[in-house]
């Protein structure tokens, strides 16, 4: 059952975009938990260490704008907040991202918007993961409709780096030292060195079971 609160955004009521959400994020994690079922069938094996999602706080949209140098107005957000509906998918090793990535973009359910590989290119921050931003179709009164919503793919380490530095730095106001900034730099860089032993060992063992 879905509870709504009224939500107002500036002056608007955001009430029947937050239900969209909710739908989209429902049609969302139902397609993966079929798609996976599907690929676990197929191949033996899921790749999928745990999956987690969240629908973005009106609070925390309202900052996003204002840090992206919106206006705080429901235009806006529809516009320029593309992930609304957040899925994060953690896998256990770097192939299995582009596993997941492949398997997603193979549903016939969603049509893709955009993707980014921040593992092959990551950020300045070193932040890694692969996102996808897709279409989600809901129908809401008899009307279909499509919903965006982001799914970010990332390994155990990506995401041990990703959520530690969310806590230390991410959305810190005003400066952050440079040995902060570097430190965490050079975390990235191991964190990614572990994701490639890591691999590398899974292959070796692999290799070897099948002598
Ligand atoms: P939160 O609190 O995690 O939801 P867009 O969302 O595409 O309009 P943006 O920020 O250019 O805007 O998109 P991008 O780069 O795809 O980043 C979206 C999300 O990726 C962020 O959402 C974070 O979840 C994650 N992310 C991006 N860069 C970093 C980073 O340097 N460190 C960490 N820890 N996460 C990052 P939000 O809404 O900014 O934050």
């Amino acid at each position: 059952m879905i509870f709504l609160t009224k939500r107002v955004f500036g002056l608007e009521d955001l009430s029947q975009d937050m239900l969209k959400y909710k739908l989209a994020m429902k049609v969302l994690l139902s397609e993966l938990d079929v798609l996976f079922e599907e690929y676990e069938y197929n191949h033996g094996s899921n790749p999928i260490e745990h999956v987690r999602s969240r629908i973005k706080t009106v609070d925390s949209a309202e900052a996003k704008l204002e840090r992206k140098g919106y206006d705080v107005c429901k235009d806006n957000l529809v516009n320029h907040i593309h992930d609304m509906v957040g899925v994060r998918i953690v896998v256990s090793f770097l192939s299995d991202v582009y596993e997941v990535v492949d398997t997603i973009t193979s549903s016939s359910l969603f049509r893709i918007k955009s993707q980014a590989d921040y593992i092959a290119n990551p950020k300045k921050s070193g932040y890694s993961s692969y996102h996808l931003n897709v279409y989600v179709p809901i129908s809401l009164n008899n009307k279909q409709e499509l919903v965006e919503a982001e799914i970010q793919i990332r390994t155990m380490a990506m995401d041990f780096w990703a959520s530690l530095e969310h806590k230390i730095r991410y959305k810190v106001e005003g400066e952050v030292p440079d040995e902060v900034n570097e430190e965490i730099s050079n975390v990235a860089q191991e964190v990614k060195n572990l994701d490639v032993k890591m691999l590398q060992l899974n292959k070796t063992m692999k290799n070897y079971r099948n002598k």
